[in-house]
């Protein structure tokens, strides 16, 4: 696959995504259409993102979501998107380098205090959201992660890692949101998914807390 058609299917999932999350903005309710249209029958991994493009492996999937946060969580709420391709739901266990995985994080820019993050996991893999402090001067996706695929948490400010639930748990499983309540202090940090191998496929983002 060439370079264009990858990135306009990527940015075509991407758009997609930031409809569907608009349009559920604020729902308790978030349905289980809005990111299965075109994909509920026989586990086809081509959902509305990729219709009429290449299909296979360049699209993103997304998963229904099963689960919802509380309708109302303390302070700013930050609404983190993660997703994965892949071809079928037997592709469990360790993720290989090189596989295309994503963390969108809306806003990206919140005020200092009290941040609730849910973080919905539309793909496939189960993923996790953990919240680093990004060092003055540095750039997020610099991490370098260690022989076990994962980096450094040491300064974590806290995790939504449970499926339907909040705080830290065994992660948030595809198609389920977790969430949790952090307070943060002006700064910049990295929003990352550590489990093995996804910091390095590009589970990464900045937020700003000003
Ligand atoms: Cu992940």
């Amino acid at each position: 696959m060439n370079t264009f058609i990858r990135r306009a299917a990527v940015a075509a999932a991407v758009a997609v995504l930031t409809i569907s999350l608009t349009a559920c903005g604020g729902s308790t309710d978030t349905g289980s259409g809005q990111y299965g249209q075109g994909m509920m029958g026989g586990g086809t991994v081509a959902g509305s993102a990729g219709a009429g493009m290449m299909g296979g492996d360049s699209d993103y999937h997304y998963s229904p979501l099963t689960c919802s946060p509380p309708s109302s969580l303390p302070g700013s709420t930050v609404t983190v998107a993660l997703g994965d391709m892949g071809m079928t739901q037997m592709m469990s266990g360790t993720a290989p380098l090189g596989s295309h995985m994503m963390l969108r994080a809306t806003p990206a820019t919140v005020p200092a205090g009290q941040v609730s993050l849910v973080a919905s996991n539309m793909g496939w893999r189960t993923h996790e959201l953990v919240i680093l402090p990004l060092d003055s001067g540095a750039l997020v996706g610099q991490r370098v992660p260690g022989p076990d695929g994962k980096v450094d948490e040491t300064g974590s400010l806290g995790e939504a890692s449970a499926s339907c639930a909040e705080g830290s748990g065994d992660g948030i499983t595809a198609g389920t949101v977790g969430w949790t309540t952090v307070t943060l202090a002006p700064g910049r940090y990295e929003l990352v998914c550590n489990l093995e191998n996804h910091y390095a496929d590009g589970m990464y983002q900045e937020l700003v807390v000003t």
